[in-house]
């Protein structure tokens, strides 16, 4: 066999790990959606999907337990099944000859690894020693939208607070949300007569609430969300000196997560100079009219790739500042599309 054009057309074997998931599934649907060139699917997932079995290309394919002859053959493994689950199967599965393409937290910040957003920083991606990071939701769709302004002006400080949607959490979560809902309006109107009734009795109680904790506590008051936010952010911009600091708060929207961003820039960019720049960034697009009331919602984000912003307007505190609302889906670029899009750059090269 020839090396270079006959191999880049060739199809390849894919892993999926956590296929079951929320962000599993949604890799399925974008492997079809972009007729990604699969050869063999592989889903996998824990024994508790024994028996279960996912649709792909018009065929049923039954979950396997993931184990650690998982990836004989596999050329390209997604995994997204928490970080317990990489930091066991990742290098098994790069030991058995596949590129691993990882959702979770576990590798993100090791030097070793890229940490990728094809929008941003897709060079990176060939500097793999069989390993690349797809990072948080969150900072993937706060990065796509900044590059741009951040070549044109060097962003100095970031202060972003996050409206992120249970799908976060995981698929069982979204039934959480279903059920706390549904509960709570069965009595609305007992409820209605004394707010005090609708006291929280569980850990995470989503519906008609916010929780101000994303992930576990760390060092400093800050969650690991947040860290992950200002770490990830000046990994993937490859810039050290931008200062972030972050406030992730969980809302009881099923898919999609806003952002509320206020940056410093070190040249002054008006808000139309931030507007025409962001009008030519790949992967974002404005909804920006306050004379017809448009501006992104998660409502509308949800199943679409793009990272929508609006309200883009100068903060009139500071003599280099702007203000920003963004919305994207998490599932989809904050986590499964960013993913496929690697995989994509991978085959190519
Ligand atoms: O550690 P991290 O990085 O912070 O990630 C933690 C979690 O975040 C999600 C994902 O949850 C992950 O587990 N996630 C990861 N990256 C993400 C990203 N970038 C992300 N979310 C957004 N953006 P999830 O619910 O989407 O996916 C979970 C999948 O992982 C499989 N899995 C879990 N442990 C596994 C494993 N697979 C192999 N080996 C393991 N040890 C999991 O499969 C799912 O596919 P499953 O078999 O455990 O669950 C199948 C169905 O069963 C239900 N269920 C889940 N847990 C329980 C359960 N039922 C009963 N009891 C349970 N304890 C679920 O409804 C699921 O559909
Ligand atoms: O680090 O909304 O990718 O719960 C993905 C899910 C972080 C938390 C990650 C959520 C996690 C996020």
């Amino acid at each position: 066999m020839t090396a270079g054009k006959v191999e880049r057309m060739e199809k390849v074997n894919i892993a999926i790990v956590g296929v079951t998931g929320a962000v599993g599934q949604e890799m399925l649907r974008i492997l079809k959606e972009r007729k990604f060139p699969v050869a063999e699917l592989r889903p996998l997932a824990s024994e508790r999907s024994q028996g279960r079995s996912v649709r792909f290309n018009g065929k049923e394919i039954l979950v396997t337990i993931l184990n650690k002859d998982s990836f004989r053959g596999i050329q390209i493994a997604l995994f997204s099944a928490g970080a317990v689950v990489s930091k066991e199967y990742a290098p098994i599965a790069v030991k058995s000859g596949a590129v691993v393409v990882d959702n979770t937290s576990h590798f993100r910040m090791d030097p070793d690894v890229p940490l990728v957003v094809p929008e941003v920083n897709s060079h990176k991606i060939k500097e793999h020693k069989g390993i690349i990071a797809n990072p948080n939701c969150s900072t993937i769709q706060m990065v796509v939208a900044l590059k741009p302004l951040h070549d044109a002006a060097r962003i100095k400080r970031i202060i972003v607070s996050t409206y992120q949607s249970v799908s976060g959490a995981g698929a069982q979560k979204i039934q959480k949300l279903v059920d706390q809902s549904k509960e709570a309006l069965r009595d609305f109107s007992v409820l209605a007569q004394s707010w005090k009734r609708y006291r929280s009795k569980e850990a995470s109680h989503f519906a008609f609430n916010l929780i101000p904790q994303i992930d576990v506590f760390v060092e400093g008051g800050y969650t690991k969300e947040e860290i992950k936010m200002i770490k990830e952010t000046q990994k993937i911009m490859g810039d050290d000196a931008i200062k972030v600091t972050a406030t992730c708060v969980r809302v009881p929207v099923f898919c999609a997560h806003s952002e509320s961003v206020n940056i410093e820039t070190e040249k002054k960019l008006t808000a139309n100079e931030a507007r025409r720049l962001l009008s030519q960034a790949p992967g974002v697009k404005i909804i920006d009219d306050p004379t017809r009331l448009l501006y992104p919602m998660p409502i509308n984000a949800a199943g679409e790739d793009a990272v929508f912003i609006g309200r883009i307007r100068e903060d009139h505190t500071i003599p280099n500042g702007l203000n920003f609302w963004i919305v994207s889906d998490n599932l989809r670029k904050g986590a499964a599309l960013n993913a496929v899009q690697i995989a994509e750059i991978l085959i190519k090269q």
